[in-house]
């Protein structure tokens, strides 16, 4: 894919001025999307613990067909790879493989979540989902078959990991949801929003690292637009799924209506 001149990283990874000039403008332009997602009406009543019961249960539930295909996301990107074609791929290789073995504890930590909140884990494990839920983990799946592996890494670990970073830490920003779980599982039940709630969290820069070493430099114009649009695809289908459950909720009355079973 890189046919010019390669990308060697001097600044700190997570600085987006160490990147090329059309790699900030095109993350410049995808926050847009990403904010509507971070910003989403669901977490900030999650974090005021105002979100009522049902949608609190229906989110987590329609959550993970992406949870638990998130490693099958990596594992098909990880089959695009050769061993030493360049060193995008190297890099890509090294990370994969490093972070689908990290995902397989966060699907226990998310079933946890989802069992210290009231959800009936069979039903979320077996049943059917909602076709608004469907369209985020059928678009990944779709996007880490058929493209490129800078165009599916970019959808996934960098757009839909970069914005879970942040809305996890918007949650948990103020105590009020935590507080909601009995102190008995309280841990349990935050272990997996904790863990994506780092805000110096690496993962969404390396993906970026990765991505800019595998295109190069100066990228055609094509691939510039197939990556944005890759990125806001994740942000806008994240935020249907998010305004699906949303359409749906009780008005807050007051802070603390929502209660885990
Ligand atoms: C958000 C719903 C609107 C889906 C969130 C998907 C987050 C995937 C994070 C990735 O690290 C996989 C995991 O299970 O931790
Ligand atoms: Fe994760």
């Amino acid at each position: 894919m890189s046919d010019q001149q390669p990308f060697v990283r001097t600044g700190p990874l997570m600085d987006v001025s160490s990147y090329p000039a059309w790699t900030q403008d095109l993350v410049y332009h995808c926050d847009r999307y990403k904010s509507e997602v971070v910003e989403h009406e669901l977490f900030g009543r999650m974090q005021q613990a105002c979100l009522d019961h049902a949608t609190h249960k229906a989110f987590l539930s329609g959550g993970w067909p992406v949870i638990e295909q998130f490693p099958q996301y990596m594992a098909m990107n990880l089959l695009k790879i050769r061993y030493g074609q360049g060193p995008g791929q190297d890099m890509a290789r090294r990370y994969l493989i490093r972070n689908i073995r990290v995902e397989q504890n966060h699907a226990d930590h998310w079933v946890n979540w989802a069992a210290a909140s009231g959800v009936d884990v069979p039903a979320m494990l077996h049943g059917t989902h909602a076709l608004e839920t469907l369209c985020l983990s059928q678009w990944c799946w779709q996007v880490c078959d058929r493209d490129s592996l800078a165009v599916a890494i970019a959808a996934t670990n960098y757009a839909i990991e970069g914005a879970t970073g942040e809305w996890s830490a918007r949650v948990c920003a103020e105590p009020h949801y935590a507080q909601l779980f009995d102190e008995t599982v309280r841990a349990k039940a935050m272990k997996w929003l904790k863990l994506h709630a780092k805000y110096d969290d690496a993962h969404p820069w390396e993906a970026l690292e990765i991505i800019v070493t595998l295109v190069g430099l100066n990228p055609s114009a094509e691939t510039i637009s197939r990556l944005r649009h890759a990125i806001c695809r994740s942000h806008q289908f994240m935020r249907m799924l998010l305004d699906y459950y949303m359409r749906s909720a009780t008005p807050p009355v007051a802070a603390g209506l929502m209660r885990p079973a």
